[in-house]
């Protein structure tokens, strides 16, 4: 399980109300308790934050807003220690715009680092072709002093680079390295399905032409550039892994990323955390996402949540069971889940008045600092942290939630120890079970043993004992304290996980 740190929101160290890798150290503790396996950093690199970070002006440097590379070294150091594999955030398709590569870029037509981004001359005055950008307006901007166009897939201030150049393939190589030199165990590759371009930049087909290219982009040409990637790491030793952000809409577009077992070790599947809470719906996109990833060829991936959608307690209509049943599925369902910080306490997106918003994606509610502790502050030595907290941090917090051990952070902490414990859990395979409407079930069965998990996402109690009273014990329950000998009905969200008894 790797567990998604977003570094401005995660811990303060020194009372500037943003997060730093100070911040982290001093939590790690946390993240060992809870059955963490690692962690993922979004991005810690100098940045002029336009994207908060997905803009980097230097890639192999810390920002000094989160510390400096001592402090970063340190980091990793304590997390090998405690067991926990450090991935970074590598932001391949685009720098940001202050990038030294860039601004040499855009200084002349001339430049030899000209061919290093994506320019073209317009076309009857407009841009080169029809693409719209992710945040908004077409994804093209006008270089004033060198009029030509450069694209840019995200904002304006992160211009697209340009990966059918040999020379940026080598560079961007050569960040990896310096990162893999340090002892990182791998990488979260933003967006990574754009890098690989068709030259000519053909506008989108006019009924696609109102979508950014985010969502829909999938040139074959990206394949060997994953490959070449991946060289990279597999010339390291220990396991390096490359997990890519690919935003694909379904499961099958994305098995093609994993290759031959020779480009990304892991592909995000997001199709859950677009998925209304309907248990037929995510019964189907399982199967499919079973069907696409088999287990003879590639290991899933499975989230609810990240630093880029609203918080999915938020997006079930605020309610806590529901957030403790999507846990279970979470977490028992073959493949590696990701969890983003945050989730184990239950927490919901913060409201953020006009006023103090900063994201241009609209996203800053899933971005609100963690609650450590009751009390002004709540642990971060500052009342007034660069984002609004979340509602109800009083109770809302690590240090109340782990006092309670009914909360929902403990059922997140047991059920981790339960896939710990358990090889059907961890690798074992996955079949659907026949339920009543409303509930998804389903079995594990690795070499050894088995389990059952039964999930009602209905608003009414069912009964389920057919599938789970006769020969299966209860071994985690969303319900806590759990009924002392269960009779086989489930209440509204509520779900069981089950050993043979
Ligand atoms: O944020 C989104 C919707 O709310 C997505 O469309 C998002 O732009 C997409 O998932 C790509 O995300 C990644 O790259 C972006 C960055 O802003 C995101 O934070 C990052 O996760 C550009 O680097």
């Amino acid at each position: 399980m790797i567990y998604q740190i977003y570094p401005r929101s995660f811990a303060d160290s020194d009372g500037d109300g943003i997060g730093d890798l100070a911040g982290i150290r001093s939590r790690l503790h946390h993240l060992r308790w809870l059955g963490v396996d690692g962690i993922w950093l979004s991005p810690i690199y100098p940045s002029p934050m336009a994207d908060f970070g997905y803009d980097v002006a230097d890639h192999t440097d810390v920002d000094g807003t989160f510390g400096d590379l001592d402090g970063f070294d340190a980091l990793l150091a304590e997390a090998h220690d405690a067991d926990l594999r450090v991935l970074l955030d590598w932001v391949p398709n685009h720098t940001s715009d202050q990038h030294p590569w860039f601004v040499e870029s855009r200084s002349s037509r001339k430049s030899p680092r000209r061919d290093w981004y994506v320019w073209r001359d317009g076309r009857n005055g407009g841009p080169p072709n029809n693409w719209l950008a992710a945040f908004g307006g077409r994804a093209w901007a006008l270089d004033e002093r060198t009029t030509q166009w450069y694209l840019h897939l995200f904002l304006p201030e992160q211009p697209d680079l340009n990966w059918s150049n040999p020379d940026v393939e080598r560079a961007m190589h050569e960040v990896l390295r310096f990162w893999l030199d340090r002892g990182v165990d791998g990488f979260r590759a933003d967006v990574v399905h754009l890098i690989g371009k068709d030259p000519d930049l053909p506008d989108l087909p006019e009924h696609l032409a109102h979508l950014d290219l985010v969502g829909i982009h999938d040139h074959p040409g990206t394949h060997e550039l994953l490959r070449g990637i991946r060289r990279v790491l597999d010339s390291y030793p220990g396991e390096r892994a490359m997990v890519g952000e690919v935003n694909l809409g379904s499961p099958a577009l994305l098995a093609p990323y994993y290759g031959a077992g020779d480009e990304l070790h892991l592909v995000f599947n997001f199709s859950l955390l677009r998925a209304p809470w309907d248990a037929r719906r995510w019964a189907e996109l399982i199967t499919e996402s079973e069907a696409a990833i088999p287990a003879e060829g590639a290991w899933p991936v499975w989230v609810l949540s990240n630093h880029d959608r609203p918080r999915h307690r938020s997006r079930y209509g605020g309610s806590e069971a529901r957030a403790r049943l999507a846990a279970m599925v979470l977490l028992t369902l073959r493949g590696t889940p990701f969890l983003y910080a945050g989730e184990e306490l239950g927490l919901l997106d913060a409201v953020v008045p006009a006023a103090a918003q900063v994201d241009p994606g609209g996203r800053d509610g899933c971005r609100a600092p963690l609650p450590w502790s009751p009390g002004p502050g709540h642990g971060w030595g500052s009342t007034e942290p660069w984002l609004p907290w979340p509602p109800n941090p009083e109770d809302w917090n690590a240090e109340t939630l782990r006092a309670d051990e009914h909360s929902i952070l403990h059922l997140y902490r047991d059920l981790l120890a339960a896939r710990r414990r358990s090889p059907a859990l961890r690798e074992g395979r996955f079949r659907l079970l026949e339920a009543p409407q409303g509930v998804l079930a389903y079995e594990r069965t690795g070499q050894t043993d088995t389990r059952r998990v039964v999930a009602n996402f209905s608003d009414l109690p069912v009964d389920v004992g057919s599938l789970a009273v006769r020969d299966w014990a209860v071994e985690v329950a969303t319900r806590r304290p759990p009924t002392a000998s269960w009779d086989g009905t489930l209440g509204p969200a509520e779900g069981v996980t089950l050993k043979p008894a």
